[in-house]
């Protein structure tokens, strides 16, 4: 038990050191994030859309539509171009006001019963550094709704029809 408690001990004092670094308020922030986007001339992410069955379990235990990764990290003047793969039939949307705005488009049903999926994708350079919020604006998740319902910072569950980016300066 001692052993266990002192590795926490050391992983913990190891977090609360990297921790500041982090913060965008501390001393070399930012010539660190220089240093990481160094080169960086063209950023790149895909994201998947899953319908109910695919998607999570939320804290109800139940699958739930969900856009997945939901955190994202920029850079104002590099540009980044979103793959947006939708393996529902229904249309959703990443919307953060005042920084970007992505109509995903609907996959295709097919006769079999299964869904063709259809692949958005989405250019833009991020101007203003700041955190932001984006979420799902076209109402999903049904009978329940869950994936729209707010989470503590806003519209949408974070993780699932919500998330948030981090654009650097
Ligand atoms: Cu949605």
């Amino acid at each position: 038990m001692k052993t266990i408690l002192s590795t926490l001990a050391v992983l913990g004092l190891g977090l609360a050191a990297a921790q500041p670094a982090l913060a965008d308020n501390q001393p070399g922030t930012a010539s660190a994030v220089q240093a990481a986007f160094a080169g960086v001339t063209h950023q790149h992410y895909t994201v998947y859309v899953m319908p109910g069955g695919m998607g999570f379990v939320g804290p109800d235990g139940q699958h739930h539509d969900t856009i997945s990764p939901s955190f994202f990290v920029l850079k104002v003047g590099v540009p980044v171009t979103f793959t947006v793969v939708n393996f529902d039939d229904g249309s959703h949307s990443m919307t953060a006001p005042g920084l970007m705005n992505i109509m995903i488009a609907p996959g295709t049903d097919e006769s079999d019963g299964s869904i063709k999926p259809a692949v958005t994708t989405y250019t833009f350079t991020p101007t203003t550094a700041g955190e932001f919020k984006w979420h799902c604006v076209v109402k999903c998740d049904g009978p329940s709704h869950w994936s729209m319902s707010n989470s503590f910072n806003g519209p949408g569950q974070d993780g699932y029809m919500a998330g948030l980016i981090k654009v650097f300066g």
